[in-house]
């Protein structure tokens, strides 16, 4: 985005920019500034090392694209575990995330771009020749029309903005003809029945060749759609329209836009997470910056930069007031309710939100920007990647991590405005650990559980639309880019339009519908470009001063409770009582109760029940204890209840030419070595006779110290891991016998006893399902000797065998000594519990329900009339709750604990708590939906 890219001046005369480059501007006046006043904080970076960086995005995108070539293309993606193309209705359905593929080589046509801005014009003209001839947009497909969007339109259009510049230069794409522009239009034509609703909306989904209406379209029925996906048409369509001439695009997306303005709430002038399309109804009322929401504010800003229209940086502005309202508690980005702003709607964060601080870059606010970045990046160098979500104490709430770019753009921007070095290294650690932990021999994987390393068969078209171009971009110099990148702004997924756009074609009308009826506080408007004298004042140490005090963050989570406790130490008085520490017969406690307004119930089955009235608390401090109080009860109860249940393992497959790089997501078992607290079990595996292990082995020779592997199926799982072990297997991995199942589309679950004393079985055992189970039978059969690690997480590779193979910086990253992977492991390992992938890590006995202890909930009055075991719950104790935040939070993840605890009147109840878990159900589920 030029925008951001550094260069020229604030006021400096571009003769082809309409006034809006004054905003365009605005970043890139920060960076020349910035960078020539940085003297101190990060160390720089030399050129040679930029360079060096630059080179290995370079590489790594090679190993990307030129994998997808080979292996996938013409296919819409790569599955980079089994090294093929992923063609829709070939694979088992993973809902709504395949409505992003079109059969139209999604892959292919959103890396266009990428090949220009990575000085591979040559790569970029061959492809391009390949759009044209191979890509077919009339297949009788549903896709999602934001994604088509924002995929395939922008990558058409990015394409022939670069394709037009290309040949204007003179040596490449001489014969080109605005083909793609050609097919952006006919891609365009075929959205538009989508946009036949009353309110304007588009539905979220069409079909390519039937369009919505026709009995064959399988679609048209839905109500609803996501505000993003309404609210993220304009960039493209409008670009369409400018470059054809062909108004009707650039009006459709407007009209979108101009309803979700309208429809905003007026009093916090928020907009809600999902839309009824025909009336105009809020169906999701919750207000964040991620998920379902994001790319609505973006296309509000760069709208205005794109096309020069007062109205849309009004509304950007009263929005993004509003965001920094409520929703900005920094470094947090927290969803709120849009009626009710100052409530939050939930206590974790989606990874989505990551771009948000690159958007405050461009709007000229960099302070919370770099707060929330930092708080970012502390995430991701916990968990080497940052989550799908995580909660506002920084633990996984959902592990997975599609390879997201996100956080990269941000970075890039923030590198763009403030010229700290730092920046320079948060790229470095984010290459180092794409190469260490997503990068596999047949491209880059992503992960399936950020905690266990394991992967997911999964490389996302955007991987390659954006994270290679904002690393490479980073790291780049002027000149090493063949083109000016300031005269383009970035669309959400990194295309390219040319700004010339916003004074061609400019027949649409402008409807200025703010002034109707709000009142703006001007104050808020930045017509102009911001001083950075203010924005640095006089510091080259200005960012680096505001992420200072945010070093600690995520290590030591919770501040404000932490403060609370130190100013009662402080000032004499007696600290809050903690949950943990909470002993019912302890008559001082019970004390200490009443005056927080929490009461005792002795129920008649003999647990204990506790109920707040905080208008019953002493004071109102005394209520807040009491709230913190409660919530940490929940907090505990949730936690121990969670402790019985067993995280997935990891299979890793260490042999050549793996080395470690494929890591599979595994089902525990309840008997057996327990991997957390043995070390791993690394052997060569061998198929055993019979496959299905019910009966004694008839190749014992073969298994004998090695990993047996074993069909599910036929007799209990303890039986086959009896019979495998007395043929002398020092392991077992049982492969679901489900053809085509899969950890990406059922939910893990861990392999329980026959119901009989299990002591004498020993071995560890771990559970694939089919799709996992066969990469490691088609390795056999490729490569004879296969060797794999069994453990509750992904181990270092072996550099040994590493240095064959990897180039030496890789090399120098994987030097990681073996204690620092397992000091992180026990410091995930607090977290194992949280996401909602493992509330689904349920028991399976193998043919018949056999007796498990998982199943027995503990009450958290129960745990807490016992104080040694509740101690021994340390996981709680680096931690603590939010209080404002965490309310909801604690409900979200404990259906079944809850009833345990009553709320009085000013808490929450039970059954909203409940309805809020089953909203952010659905908010996952509408996060997987509408936007991957
Ligand atoms: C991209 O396709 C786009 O950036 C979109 O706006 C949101 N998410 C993905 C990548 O995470």
């Amino acid at each position: 985005m030029s925008e951001a890219g550094g260069g020229r001046g604030c006021g400096s005369s571009v003769p082809q920019r309409a006034p809006w480059s004054l905003v365009a501007a605005t970043a890139a006046f920060c960076l020349v500034s910035a960078t020539s006043v940085w003297t101190a904080g990060a160390a720089p970076m030399s050129r040679e090392e930029r360079q060096k960086l630059g080179n290995q995005v370079l590489e790594m995108f090679d190993h990307a694209y030129g994998n997808y070539m080979e292996h996938a293309y013409p296919a819409d993606e790569l599955m980079p575990l089994t090294c093929r193309g992923r063609v829709r209705g070939q694979e088992p359905s993973r809902g709504d995330v395949d409505d992003a593929l079109g059969k139209f080589s999604l892959t292919l046509i959103d890396s266009l771009d990428t090949l220009v801005v990575l000085n591979k014009t040559k790569e970029f003209e061959d492809a391009v020749k390949k759009v044209l001839r191979d890509v077919n947009l009339d297949n009788d497909v549903v896709v999602s029309v934001f994604e088509t969007n924002i995929r395939v339109l922008g990558g058409l259009l990015g394409g022939h903005s670069l394709a037009i510049m290309l040949k204007e230069k003179g040596e490449y794409m001489q014969w080109y003809n605005d083909e793609l522009l050609q097919m952006a239009k006919q891609l365009g034509y075929k959205l538009l029945p989508a946009f036949n609703t009353t309110s304007g909306l588009p539905y979220p989904r069409i079909n390519l060749k039937f369009g919505i209406r026709k009995p064959e379209a399988r679609t048209g029925t839905e109500t609803d759609t996501c505000t993003a996906c309404a609210g993220t048409l304009i960039l493209e369509f409008a670009a369409l329209s400018r470059f054809t001439g062909a108004t009707i695009f650039e009006e459709y997306a407007r009209k979108a836009l101009d309803f979700l303005w309208e429809k905003r709430q007026r009093s916090s002038n928020l907009v809600g997470v999902t839309i009824n399309i025909h009336t105009g109804d809020w169906v999701r009322k919750d207000s964040g910056v991620g998920a379902g929401i994001d790319s609505y504010y973006e296309y509000l800003l760069k709208a205005y930069v794109l096309l020069g229209d007062d109205s849309f940086l009004e509304r950007f502005n009263t929005h993004y007031d509003a965001i920094m309202r409520y929703i900005s508690q920094p470094p947090l980005l927290l969803d709120v309710h849009i009626h009710k702003p100052m409530l939050n709607a939930r206590t974790w964060m989606d990874a989505l939100l990551a771009f948000f601080p690159g958007l405050q870059v461009l709007k000229g606010d960099i302070r919370p920007a770099i707060e929330t970045h930092e708080m970012l990046y502390q995430v991701i160098k916990k968990h080497n990647f940052l989550p799908e979500a995580f909660t506002t104490d920084f633990r996984v709430h959902w592990a997975q991590h599609p390879l997201r770019p996100e956080f990269a753009e941000s970075t890039y921007f923030l590198y763009k405005a403030t010229g700290d070095p730092y920046y320079l290294e948060v790229g470095k650690t984010l290459i180092e650990n794409l190469n260490k932990y997503a990068r596999v021999p047949c491209g880059f994987a992503a992960m399936k559980d950020v905690r266990t390393g394991s992967h997911e068969d999964r490389m996302d078209s955007f991987f390659l639309a954006e994270m290679f171009k904002y690393l490479y971009l980073l790291f780049a110099d002027k000149e090493d880019i063949i083109f000016d990148i300031e005269d383009y702004i970035f669309t959400t997924e990194a295309h390219l339009l040319p700004l010339w756009l916003s004074t061609t074609n400019q027949s649409i009308s402008k409807k200025n519908t703010t002034s109707e009826y709000t009142e703006l506080d001007d104050s808020n408007f930045d017509w102009t470009c911001p001083n950075t004298q203010i924005l640095f004042p006089n510091d080259p140490l200005y960012a680096q001063s505001i992420r200072e005090p945010l070093k600690n963050v995520v290590d030591k989570s919770c501040p404000r409770g932490i403060i609370r406790v130190e100013e009662s130490f402080r000032s004499g008085a007696k600290p809050p009582l903690r949950a943990r520490d909470f002993m019912a017969t302890n008559p001082e406690h019970l004390e200490i109760l009443k005056k927080m307004g929490v009461s005792l119930i002795h129920l008649k089955d003999g647990r204990v029940q506790l109920v707040q009235h905080a208008i019953q608390a002493a004071s109102s401090i005394d209520a807040e204890d009491g709230l913190r109080f409660m919530q940490e009860m929940i907090e505990l109860s949730s936690q121990q209840q969670k402790e019985q249940q067993l995280p997935p393992r990891a299979v890793q497959i260490v042999s050549h030419p793996f080395f470690g790089r494929v890591v599979l997501t595994a089902g525990p078992a309840q008997f057996g070595l327990d991997l957390s607290k043995h070390k791993e079990t690394r052997g060569f595996v061998a198929s055993s006779k019979p496959y299905n292990g019910c009966s004694e082995l008839t190749n014992p020779e073969a298994v004998m110290g090695k990993i047996a592997l074993i069909q599910r199926g036929q007799c209990m799982f303890a039986e086959k891991a009896r019979n495998i072990q007395n043929a002398g297997a020092i392991g077992g991995i049982v492969i679901d016998d489900n053809e085509g199942s899969s950890s990406d589309t059922a939910p893990l679950f861990q392999m329980a006893g026959d119901g009989k004393d299990t002591d004498d079985i020993k071995i560890p055992m771990l559970f694939l399902f089919s799709k996992e189970g066969s990469i490691i039978l088609d390795a056999i059969r490729e490569y004879e000797e296969v060797e794999v690690l069994l453990s509750d997480k992904a181990k270092d590779r072996d550099p040994e065998m590493e240095n064959e193979e990897q180039p030496s910086s890789e090399n120098d990253s994987q030097n990681q000594s073996a204690e620092q992977i397992t000091s992180s492991s026990q410091e995930v390992d607090l977290v194992d519990q949280e996401s909602p992938e493992e509330s689904s890590l349920n028991s399976e006995p193998e043919s018949s329900p056999a007796d498990t202890d998982n199943a027995a909930s503990v009450s958290a009055s129960e745990q807490n009339s016992h104080p040694t075991e509740n101690r021994e719950t340390a996981s709680l104790d680096g931690e603590c709750t939010d209080l404002d935040n965490q309310l909801q939070e604690q409900s979200e993840t404990e259906e079944d604990s809850s009833p345990n605890v009553s709320w009085g009147k000013k808490v929450q109840p039970i059954d909203s708590i409940l309805a809020d878990w089953n909203e952010d159900i659905e908010a996952f589920e509408m996060m997987e939906k509408d936007e991957l």
